[in-house]
């Protein structure tokens, strides 16, 4: 068995956690339909997209059309990103936000960019955190906005230190009991919590196979609708917006199926969403008492 250095083994607790950092330090799937669409303008996303694409970027020349369709999915993605932004409420500069699961840093730059403030980003991928403190330094904030090797369900930063905290699609990685147990200690009085997922539909009854295909590429475990609200509650969140995205973010799986980039789970995703048994939610909630 390979030995973890001693930072590595304080980070990561589990053979599951190891697991999965070890995904995202050297991803499995292929990884171009995100360093692809990243280079469209240099902000590199972890997560899918909302909104109607524009459907004629299929026609017109063809020696051309993979790159407007990589471009569609991007600006697709980066409006997932802006309608989370959108949900994290009055944010001064001088306030601070967590990405928990920072990936490579998309939704943390978008952050800074909107609000003007200091944004760290955790991720158990030490790859990640390379890559998006490189990005931070490139783009010139590395001051404002750092990403940190720490796990998201014991993160070592101040109690209520936190305006403001989201997880782009990362809550299928770990326990929602434990992860809003930190999230509650670590946002102020009144601090936001704002979290897009793909979770299972409770009311259509167990986890369907398409279900258990996204899991199985991802090596997540997506959790059912419920447990989000039943978590929340136990640790004083309370939800004050729950927008259902699934109708808005099928258009965006569509147009991946025509991309080179498709890397096959596109067919799981829309058979799970067309047949009601999974979700694309986005939560908002707000911390009460201290
Ligand atoms: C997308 O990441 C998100 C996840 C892997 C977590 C699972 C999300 C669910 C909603 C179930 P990505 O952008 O790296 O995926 P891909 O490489 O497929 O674009
Ligand atoms: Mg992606």
């Amino acid at each position: 068995m390979t030995m973890l250095n001693p930072k590595t083994e304080a980070v990561l607790h589990t053979s599951y956690q190891k697991s999965v950092a070890a995904y995202w330090n050297n991803n499995p799937n292929d990884d171009r339909v995100n360093t692809v669409l990243g280079e469209v303008d240099g902000l590199y996303h972890h997560h899918y997209g909302i909104g109607d694409p524009d459907l004629s970027v299929l026609e017109g020349p063809e020696s051309t059309r993979q790159e407007r369709i990589v471009e569609e999915l991007h600006r697709l993605e980066t409006a997932q990103a802006s309608l989370l932004l959108d949900h994290l409420g009055d944010v001064r500069p001088g306030d601070r936000l967590m990405d928990g699961g920072s990936g490579r840093g998309g939704t943390s730059f978008m952050a800074n960019q909107r609000f003007g403030c200091q944004v760290d980003g955790v991720t158990i991928s030490e790859y990640q955190v390379g890559f998006a403190n490189e990005q931070a330094k490139h783009r010139g904030v590395a001051d404002k906005v750092q990403f940190y090797f720490r796990n998201m369900l014991d993160t070592g930063f101040d109690s209520g230190a936190m305006r403001g905290i989201w997880t782009n699609e990362t809550t299928m990685y770990v326990d929602l009991f434990d992860l809003f147990r930190e999230f509650s200690r670590l946002l102020e009085p009144g601090g936001r919590y704002v979290c897009i997922t793909g979770c299972s539909n409770d009311v259509a009854g167990g986890r369907s196979a398409s279900v258990s295909w996204i899991d199985a590429h991802y090596g997540c475990m997506i959790h059912p609708r419920s447990e989000y609200f039943r978590a929340m509650a136990e640790n004083n969140l309370v939800p004050i917006d729950v927008v259902d995205l699934t109708a808005a973010t099928i258009p965006y799986w569509d147009l991946r199926t025509k991309s080179e980039l498709a890397t096959g789970v596109e067919k799981p995703f829309l058979t799970a969403y067309r047949e009601g048994s999974f979700q694309y939610l986005l939560i908002a909630a707000d911390k009460v008492g201290r």
